[in-house]
């Protein structure tokens, strides 16, 4: 087995470093890896003892929506990371607290999605969509490489798909709601149904793709352009497409529960995680999203992209109750 696989299982299950309610707790939908280094450099830096536990940005915003589950054995103070319409989602609902960051160093983009949130939630990093191919295994069959969203929906890549379940994640909601972006309601019932016909499995999170993409069990998935790099450094196949339609993106954010227990460590978090130093070491070894400090350094997968073809993203539809729910259900209820 993997040492990342023993990561994920470290932080799925030993979530109880400290003893719960003398800690404070955060739900992180980011990366495993990045999730756990934060933990343990916060804890490192301020001392603070931290609980972070990861899940996909739709089952994050489930678990948030839903007080009264019994599963609710945790009180949670933060949600770092993740799409951000699933956040504005649980701000639109009540379930946040208002917090504007005090670190004024901080790109368009996240004062941008602060502002639309009234204060809510924090924009830490964004990133691209893409079309991830694993080329060699499409060569070997004589298939050539998707150019556009409505390419995936071509009957020779039947089977040839891995996608994340849109209902638990926030990639594959972002992808949804960008086809729902750049066709019209008929055009997108088709391209959406051609491209379920093709799909041969579906994961969890949008990045669970990409290793089995990379491992040749099928030849193409969607997923945030940034998570494809670490895997193609070791040497895996892996090419990013930017469909001829345009792309989506995520504001990755950050917010504070509205009960939260901790709220002033909460507050400090989110601004650790806001700081330049901060954003470069996640550069450096772990994430390679564009981070919202002024002073970070640009990530590599995000330099020299030249003229970029993404579309102009509506959070504000996106992230609404009602939208969520009808794009949701478009997709569900396509035959596969
Ligand atoms: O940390 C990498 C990253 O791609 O993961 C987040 C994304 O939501 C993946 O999780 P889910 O699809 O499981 O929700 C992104 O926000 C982030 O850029």
């Amino acid at each position: 087995m993997k040492p990342y696989y023993f990561l994920c299982l470290a932080i799925f299950f030993d979530n109880s470093a400290y003893a719960n309610n003398d800690a404070l707790n955060i739900i992180c939908s980011a990366k495993p890896k990045t999730c756990q280094w934060l933990q343990s450099s916060f804890v490192d830096k301020y001392n603070i003892p931290t609980n972070i536990v990861r899940m996909s940005s739709g089952e994050a915003l489930k678990l948030i929506e839903s007080p009264n589950n019994s599963n609710h054995k945790i009180q949670y103070d933060l949600w770092w990371g993740g799409t951000g319409d699933t956040h504005l989602k649980a701000i639109e609902n009540g379930h946040m607290h208002q917090y504007s960051p005090k670190n004024e160093q901080l790109l368009g983009w996240s004062t941008y999605i602060n502002d639309l949130s009234d204060n809510h939630t924090v924009g830490i990093y964004a990133g691209m969509l893409g079309i991830i191919a694993n080329e060699s295994l499409l060569t070997a069959q004589n298939i050539d490489l998707p150019v556009c969203w409505s390419d995936l929906g071509d009957p020779k890549y039947r089977g040839q798909i891995i996608i994340a379940d849109p209902a638990t994640s926030g990639t594959a909601y972002t992808f949804l709601s960008t086809i729902f972006q750049v066709y019209d309601p008929f055009q997108r019932l088709q391209v959406l149904a051609e491209i379920k016909e093709n799909i041969l499995k579906t994961t969890t999170s949008g990045y669970g793709g990409l290793l089995p993409v990379a491992k040749g069990e099928a030849a193409l998935s969607v997923a945030f352009i940034h998570d494809v790099r670490p895997l193609s450094t070791n040497g895996s196949p892996l090419t990013i497409i930017i469909p001829c339609e345009g792309t989506g993106y995520e504001i990755g954010t950050a917010s504070i529960l509205k009960n939260a227990q901790h709220l002033e460590e909460a507050k400090q978090f989110i601004e650790y995680t806001l700081l330049a130093q901060t954003q470069n070491e996640l550069t450096r070894y772990i994430s390679l999203q564009m981070f919202s400090n002024v002073n970070a350094d640009t990530s590599p997968v995000y330099k020299n992209l030249g003229d970029l073809n993404v579309i102009n993203y509506n959070f504000r539809i996106y992230s609404n109750e009602r939208v969520r729910t009808k794009v949701l259900s478009t997709w569900k209820n396509l035959n596969h």
